[in-house]
């Protein structure tokens, strides 16, 4: 491990709580800390969980005025105290009433959920990093508990040998379900995209051929990928002081993203530039790196969660001006609410002009209400979770 990429590990390992694993030291440091989760839920999966809880802000109703929240909410969100997946489905009316089920629990395999995304053909997957495996997850009776549960593929079983210590992110896209998998510090493979299909149709992609590295582009640090179309945009602490936001395509569809172009998007059309900077994300190092982002159509939105307040808080790059983006606006100021009080991000979601992110004990949705373009207005900040089932929230996804 070169120091650089100590530090900036460290850095990320201190600014998560201990929770994400992108180095050998913080799986050592994962394992050593006391589990203070609450473990009596297990085992009560059978029948779906009911948490009513109602959405507030400081304790307050939202007052909605004439915002329509879209419906139906479905948020899955992983959570590492109890080592499960939970599913809270909103109803909206003039307020939302949420409802929590354990959508799936295993003692075995859903304890470090470290990506959640629910796929086109109905499955949600989930990838785990203690089993190092994509799991597909189905709730095929509606009653918000998964009932069909299969591995997707993994290191142990898949043919090409393709480790994955870390699957950081999965997306089920036209193409392929692609995995990013981050690499780790113990002599396996580094950071990668494998794209994953189903070629014999017994419904996992281990067998040979049907797994394939669609880009390698170590050294880096990933931490999370979406794809928009054919394109992906893959977040990246990199080793240096500033984050990358990589635009990835294959454009001469070859079957893997080339890498040896010049990292400049502005040609990337002219040059059939497949893989460059769509975006850098400037931190106060040595500990101002964000921790996770995601897309807002052209724009990237992030969670910085580090320990310098003036840069802590949910930020956004405009997009559709020049590349890559570098200015960046702070969208959400924890400050301003006492009653949040801190965030520590762990993941983070845009949908329908609202971002949801997960906190320390919490799964938080901001809504931009008066149209200010940020989300610090009385009854913008929702708290969508907290409390039991909920205890250490990690990765979203909300559809
Ligand atoms: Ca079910
Ligand atoms: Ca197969
Ligand atoms: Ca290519
Ligand atoms: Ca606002």
């Amino acid at each position: 491990m070169n120091t650089t990429k100590l530090i900036l590990a460290l850095a990320a390992v201190a600014a998560t709580a201990v929770e994400d694993k992108p180095v050998a030291v913080a799986a050592v440091l994962e394992d050593n800390k006391p589990d203070p989760s609450p473990r009596s839920l297990r085992g009560k999966s059978a029948g779906a969980i009911e948490a009513k809880l109602q959405n507030r802000v400081g304790g307050r109703q939202p007052r909605m005025g004439s915002y329509v929240p879209p419906e139906p909410l479905n948020v899955y969100v992983s959570d590492w105290g109890t080592e499960q997946l939970l599913l809270s489905r909103g109803e909206c009316e003039s307020e939302c009433t949420v409802s929590t089920s354990i959508f799936w629990s295993d003692p075995e395999k859903s304890n470090r959920i470290k990506c959640v995304q629910k796929g086109r053909d109905g499955y949600v997957c989930a990838g785990e990093m203690r089993t190092d495996a994509v799991y597909k997850l189905k709730d095929t009776d509606d009653d918000g508990v998964a009932d069909d549960v299969k591995v997707w593929f993994s290191a142990a079983a898949n043919a090409e040998g393709f480790p994955l210590p870390i699957p950081m992110s999965v997306w089920d896209g036209e193409e392929a379900v692609y995995i990013l998998n981050a690499g780790n510090e113990l002599g396996e493979e580094a950071d990668v995209v494998y794209a994953t299909k189903d070629l014999n149709s017994d419904g996992d992609a281990n067998e040979a051929g049907e797994a394939t590295k669609w880009l390698e582009f170590s050294p880096s640090v990933p931490f999370s990928m979406e794809f928009q179309g054919d394109v992906a945009y893959i977040y990246d602490q990199n080793e240096n002081k500033e984050g990358f936001v990589w635009r990835a395509e294959d454009k001469d569809k070859s079957g893997s993203v080339e890498t040896s172009h010049p990292v400049d998007c502005v040609d990337a059309e002219g040059t059939g530039n497949e893989f460059c900077i769509y975006a850098k994300i400037a931190g106060i190092p040595p500990l101002g790196i964000p921790v996770s982002a995601a897309m807002d159509g052209p724009d990237v939105v992030y969670v910085d969660a580090n320990f310098m307040p003036a840069s802590k808080g949910v930020f956004r790059m405009k997009g559709g001006g020049q590349i890559p983006l570098t200015d960046t606006e702070l969208v959400w100021d924890p400050s301003l609410h006492p009653v949040i009080g801190d965030i520590a991000g762990a993941d983070i979601r845009a949908k329908d002009g609202e971002i949801w992110v997960t906190t320390d004990a919490r799964v938080l949705r901001l809504v931009d209400m008066d149209g200010d373009g940020k989300y610090n207005s009385e009854g913008e900040t929702l708290v969508w979770l907290e409390g039991a089932p909920l205890d250490r929230p990690k990765a979203l996804d909300v559809v």
